[in-house]
């Protein structure tokens, strides 16, 4: 018999329903080392977590976040909330010997992902383990463009050019959400998506970032309130609500092994839905990627002959890639979905091996690190902002 894992997720919006479909599919694909048992679902709203909880699979609900980390048969806490929240919550629940694994960007500011962090290193000390979901490095792309990079196919690498295109708030009519207000999201499309890029880059390439210099904008400022009340963000009714974060961000880079970035994170890019692009290049080799199209990775090979060399689109469905042997045959493609899957796997292996599975909170600092550089350069206007190691 497989030992269970009971697991205690706190939030039921957007990320909720993800990670609950990644803790239903994975041990039905994986073989994995522990069986996650969706324990108990927690929510502010009686009703709504109970009906959340029966639509997506938890045994029992919770209306206090406290009561589940109390709970004998939670082993470990998904933190599925706004950001301003994860601190709190993360440290509570590793001080009472809960796994954590809690949703991205690891927290609002670099003070509460310090705390975080030593928070987690005094937890794995005792083996209790801890992992920010950075889902995006889990797309079996992804994956295999870091090991081209990790094999040398790239040379030394020269330039890294990433963007996060969404547009999902581009229309000036479409009503505010916690997403828009800096003491629940911490920044906006800063660290909402441009954190994964940053992470992205950062994890593709095997190098930190060093140094940025930034801009920030708010398009709207005003917006109306949601007409439903009661929504997560606190806010409903009549009128209008101020945007409190930015609506783009776009920043030059540094990275440790001398690398060139170039990063755009925009809520405003009409038409793009949800453009992560990538492209980096080497001394001998290019990758590209674009999420809207996930199961594809582009890579130029620079030492093939220049007559017949160019970008070859390389279908990541192949049985040897990175995840993709548990799924379907050659060329059936994986989905969003896949990453969260692939995340819990990681994370469950780790546990039951008595490993630190990656990107741990000291991961999810140093980004936190990047975004308030970002952010500090941004207010400066003018100088090169370095992000302390
Ligand atoms: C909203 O912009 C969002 O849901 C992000 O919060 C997620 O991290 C990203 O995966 C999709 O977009």
């Amino acid at each position: 018999m497989t030992p269970t894992l009971g697991i205690g997720l706190i939030g039921y919006a957007f990320m909720g329903a993800a990670h609950s479909h990644a803790w239903r599919t994975a041990p039905h694909f994986f073989d994995l080392p522990l069986h996650p048992e969706l324990t108990v679902l927690a929510g502010r709203d009686p009703a709504k977590v109970a009906e959340a909880a029966g639509k997506l699979g938890w045994a029992s609900t919770e209306t206090d976040w406290r009561r589940v980390i109390e709970r004998d048969d939670v082993h470990l806490v998904d933190v599925c909330t706004p950001g301003n929240t994860h601190a709190e919550i993360a440290i509570a629940a590793l001080e009472a010997g809960k796994h954590v694994l809690c949703e991205k960007p690891l927290a609002n500011s670099v003070a509460e992902a310090e705390a975080m962090a030593e928070a987690a290193a005094k937890a794995a000390a005792a083996g209790v383990r801890s992992m920010v979901g950075f889902t995006y490095r889990r797309v079996p792309a992804i994956a295999l463009a870091r090991r081209l990079v990790s094999e040398g196919r790239l040379g030394q690498i020269r330039h890294v050019r990433a963007q996060y295109l969404q547009d999902w708030i581009a229309d000036p009519k479409a009503p505010m959400s916690w997403r828009l207000e800096k003491d629940k999201a911490g920044s906006g499309a800063l660290g909402d998506i441009g954190a994964h890029i940053v992470d992205l880059t950062q994890h593709i390439t095997g190098q930190a970032l060093t140094g940025v210099s930034a801009t920030l904008e708010t398009f709207v400022e005003e917006r109306p309130l949601p007409a439903a009340a009661g929504s997560l963000s606190g806010v409903g009714g009549e009128g209008t609500g101020t945007v409190t974060v930015d609506d783009a961000a776009v920043f030059l880079g540094r990275f440790s092994g001398g690398a060139l970035g170039v990063f755009e994170a925009t809520r405003f890019a009409l038409g793009r839905k949800n453009g992560i692009r990538i492209e980096i290049n080497g001394s001998t080799g290019s990758l590209a990627f674009d999420f809207e199209d996930m199961n594809v990775l582009e890579f130029f090979d620079g030492t093939e002959p220049a007559e017949t060399a160019g970008f070859r689109r390389i279908i990541v469905t192949e049985p040897g890639h990175p995840y993709v042997g548990a799924w379907w045959p050659a060329g059936h493609g994986l989905g969003y979905e896949h990453g969260f899957t692939h995340q819990v796997v990681d994370l469950v292996t780790a546990i039951a091996a008595g490993e630190d599975p990656a990107p741990s909170f000291a991961d999810g600092l140093q980004v936190q690190r990047v975004l308030d550089a970002v952010e500090r350069s941004a207010a400066d206007r003018s100088t090169w902002t370095e992000i302390p190691s």
